[in-house]
């Protein structure tokens, strides 16, 4: 009896030994395994008398029991002690500050583009878009700008491999829609009707090998056009002025056009503005180029230009967002710092 205590509590004092899952199993073997010492004292009650065999059974029994009692609280405070760990480990302190992921915006450029467009929309222009890598024929000698022009040498046009150029503004986009334009409307023309009038916008990327506090290589344009039997210089002053009183929110702002020289115009004004009040108040600042469209850049549309005429403009969206927003550095917009950007959101 008192081996079988014995047993009993080497059994407790190994099960309480076992910190792990597996060490209690290996305890177990040992007690109640094939060959375990309970297991071993159950063989040798074949050896004995019928009568021994029913009282030293019984507290075989007994103590087998007390064992696997034991095993089975040692297996529960395991398991126990398991979850415990798992739950303190993998446990969430809900209280942290979220991961904050800040809202992008659209870039200064981009709200000036987006703003371009919609003021021009209201006036009833549409906006065309297309190729930044542009043929000879639509970038120079469409705009009437003749073989050896310096625009055209390579200090200051990008050239790339098979004879294509970086467009230098967006006006060939404007020749490519204007094209399609007439091509859409030719069988009016071909009957001698009126064609309806080109009212478009070219926003886009252009290129130039120039780079300084005020010139990128890559810029912003837009250029327009409005092209019908009787578009005058004049309506080119009512839409620019409505657009730069819009643009600027300036209802009393001052517009200039002053004298200057285009190929592709005839004839030609540089466009100054002067706000009344703030900060540039006083100041004659250049916004734009315009003019009358050349005749032969008309007929390089396919219109006869004794029929037809217009306005174009171009204008940089870069130098207008800089006016908009106080900006001093060109290059500010194209660094891509965050801490400049975020302040446009
Ligand atoms: C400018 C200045 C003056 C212009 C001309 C044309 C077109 F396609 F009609 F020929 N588009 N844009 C133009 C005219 C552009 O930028 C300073």
């Amino acid at each position: 009896m008192n081996d079988l205590n014995a047993l009993v509590m080497s059994a407790q004092t190994a099960f309480a030994d076992a910190h792990t899952q597996a060490d209690l199993e290996n305890a177990k073997a040992r007690f109640l395994g094939k060959t375990g010492l309970v297991t071993e004292l159950m063989k040798g009650l074949a050896t004995l008398s019928p009568v021994e065999k029913k009282v030293q059974g019984a507290a075989i029994n007994l103590a087998k029991q007390a064992v696997e009692l034991a095993l089975g609280q040692r297996r529960q405070a395991l398991a126990d002690d398991e979850l415990a760990y798992q739950l303190k480990a993998e446990s969430l302190d809900v209280s942290l500050p979220g991961r904050l992921r800040p809202p992008g915006g659209l870039h200064p450029v981009s709200l000036t583009l987006e703003r371009i467009e919609q003021i021009f929309d209201s006036m009833g222009f549409e906006v065309a878009q297309g190729p930044e890598i542009e043929t000879d024929w639509y970038n120079f000698t469409a705009l009437n700008t003749p073989q050896g022009h310096p625009a055209r040498s390579m200090h200051d046009t990008f050239y790339v491999e098979g004879g294509c150029l970086l467009r230098t503004h967006t006006s060939p986009m404007q020749i490519r829609h204007a094209v399609s334009h007439v091509k859409r409307h030719q069988a009016l023309l071909d009957a001698g009707q009126a064609m309806p009038e080109i009212r478009v916008i070219a926003p886009g990327r252009t290129y130039r090998v120039d780079s300084d506090a005020t010139h990128s290589p890559m810029f912003h344009q837009c250029e327009g056009l409005w092209i019908g039997e009787n578009i005058s210089f004049k309506d080119l002053k009512v839409v620019f002025t409505d657009f730069c009183r819009t643009f600027f929110e300036s209802a009393d702002l001052v517009l200039r056009f002053r004298p200057s020289f285009f190929p592709f115009t005839e004839p030609s004004a540089e466009i100054d503005i002067q706000f009344p009040s703030g900060p540039l108040a006083g100041r004659w600042l250049e916004v734009a180029g315009s003019g009358q469209v050349h005749p032969q850049v008309v007929r390089n549309m396919g219109l006869d230009p004794e029929r037809y005429m217009g306005f174009a403009f171009g204008m940089g969206p870069d130098r207008l967002t800089m006016l908009r927003y106080g900006v001093n550095d060109l290059r500010l917009f194209f660094d891509g710092d965050i801490r400049f950007l975020s302040q446009f959101r």
